[in-house]
């Protein structure tokens, strides 16, 4: 079947427009205007929101106590190529009437993985042709393409870091069709998330060896990527745990580190996720601001956590005061450098309507805009800016000026401690700080 004669998955459901925040329309954004210019650029060029496949078009809701509960239409046909086709209209259908611009997935969600790699490389080849047609169709693109190297049993004791040489070389044969794919299609960007990069025991594991064969690997497939012509940036998405005991990308901090020691860091950013950044016992602004700081702030994959369950639970972002403070990170460092944000978030396992999806993406779309439009007015509109800046005034001019420009060591140091004597408190003034995002929001 070809794509343009394909049927409706999401019947009765048109285009979601921004109709703002007095409309009733639960199918409408109250807050997401992608033409509305804040800080320079539309809303649609700040966000570039995607569509997470894996989540939306193929995760069914199971949980550890019970199978799915998603009766999804277009997963119905026994011949593995058609279930692919299927999936992939319904997908560009939910992601036009969105609205959206993107989409980002791993090589196993655009179709099943075969018995053999050999097959599987045939199944790809066909999915990404189709896909092809539909992205021309629509205009939609691909924001990040990954592959699935962690679900496998093969994958276990981990893909490049497994301490078997052959299970490592399948990871490398999957990757380089995985990058195939996303090269074909034209990503704009390629994420590595190591889920099982790590260990469930140190007692079993040496650590040093494993570090060394990643970064590696990550050369080595970025070597291969870019003699393919590809230009976008590579991501790595931290996360401390889960599925395995520690993680080596634990949170931004540790990945830059590693990035700097395998001399990775011209073409690795970090994509931060929001639910991962809680798990390090992190929040999201501090991962946006670590990244910042290191000019790698790539990318990010927007959900959240639950506040009494300690686990990964990828719950759409509906938070406005949490948002609000990424956003005053995310305006600081200028944006995104060539990613954008991804729902990788799940409807709940009882969220069984088709309409339910749409009303987890609208919200998500509208608590960004939300706390975009917010973020933005405390820059223009308060004193926020100018109290922080104050803060760190005495580096403005004088002995603070020759400090920062490296002008002062450390016996000039002790000469002025002696000529300060005791010095006065100088307030944080957090509390002022706290009231000005609540007063804007
Ligand atoms: C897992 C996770 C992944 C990555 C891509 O927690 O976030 O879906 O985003 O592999
Ligand atoms: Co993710």
């Amino acid at each position: 079947m070809s794509p343009s004669l394909s049927k409706e998955y999401f019947k009765g459901i048109d285009p979601i427009k921004f109709e703002g925040k007095e409309s009733d329309n639960p199918l409408a954004f109250k807050y997401y205007n992608p033409s509305q210019i804040v800080c320079g650029k539309t809303m649609r060029e700040h966000f570039k929101f995607a569509i997470a496949y894996w989540h939306t078009f193929c995760g069914q809701g199971s949980d550890p106590f019970g199978p799915g509960t998603q009766n999804f239409a277009w997963d119905k046909a026994s011949d593995p190529i058609q279930a692919a086709k299927d999936k992939a209209d319904a997908a560009f259908e939910f992601i036009g009437k969105m609205g959206f611009d993107y989409f980002c997935f791993h090589d196993y969600d655009l179709v099943q993985e075969a018995p053999t790699f050999a097959e599987s490389e045939k199944r790809l080849a066909m999915i990404v042709d189709y896909i092809k047609q539909k992205k021309e169709e629509t205009g939609i693109k691909l924001l990040w393409g990954t592959a699935n190297c962690f679900s496998n049993p093969r994958y276990m004791n981990g893909a490049s870091t497994n301490p078997d040489f052959n299970v490592m070389a399948r990871a490398g044969g999957q990757i380089k069709l995985a990058l195939d794919a996303t090269i074909a299609l034209n990503g704009e960007n390629y994420v590595f998330w190591g889920g099982r990069e790590g260990y469930m025991s140190l007692l079993n594991t040496d650590m040093g060896r494993e570090l060394d064969h990643m970064g590696r690997f990550l050369a080595i497939a970025r070597d291969y990527a870019r003699a393919q012509g590809f230009k976008g940036n590579f991501f790595i998405e931290p996360k401390p745990m889960e599925p395995m005991k520690h993680q080596y990308d634990f949170d931004s901090a540790t990945a830059i580190g590693f990035l700097k020691e395998y001399g990775l860091e011209k073409d690795f950013k970090i994509n931060i996720e929001v639910n991962h950044a809680t798990l390090a016992q992190h929040t999201m602004q501090h991962e946006l601001a670590v990244a910042a700081k290191a000019g790698m702030l790539g990318s990010i994959d927007a959900n959240r956590g639950d506040y009494q369950n300690g686990w990964d639970t990828d719950q759409f972002p509906n938070n406005i005061q949490e948002t609000t403070e990424a956003m005053l990170v995310f305006l600081k460092a200028g944006g995104l450098q060539g990613g954008g944000v991804n729902f990788d978030a799940k409807i709940r396992r009882n969220s069984t309507d088709m309409d339910d999806v749409f009303h987890a993406h609208i919200g998500g779309a509208d608590t960004f805009a939300r706390a975009l439009l917010t973020a933005d007015k405390i820059i223009t509109s308060s004193s926020y800016n100018s109290l922080r800046d104050h803060r760190y005034s005495t580096f403005d001019s004088g002995k603070g000026k020759d400090f920062e420009a490296g002008k002062l060591d450390l016996n000039d140091l002790y000469k002025i401690a002696m000529e300060n004597g005791e010095l006065p408190l100088q307030s944080g003034k957090q509390e002022l700080f706290e009231n000005i995002i609540n007063q804007f929001i």
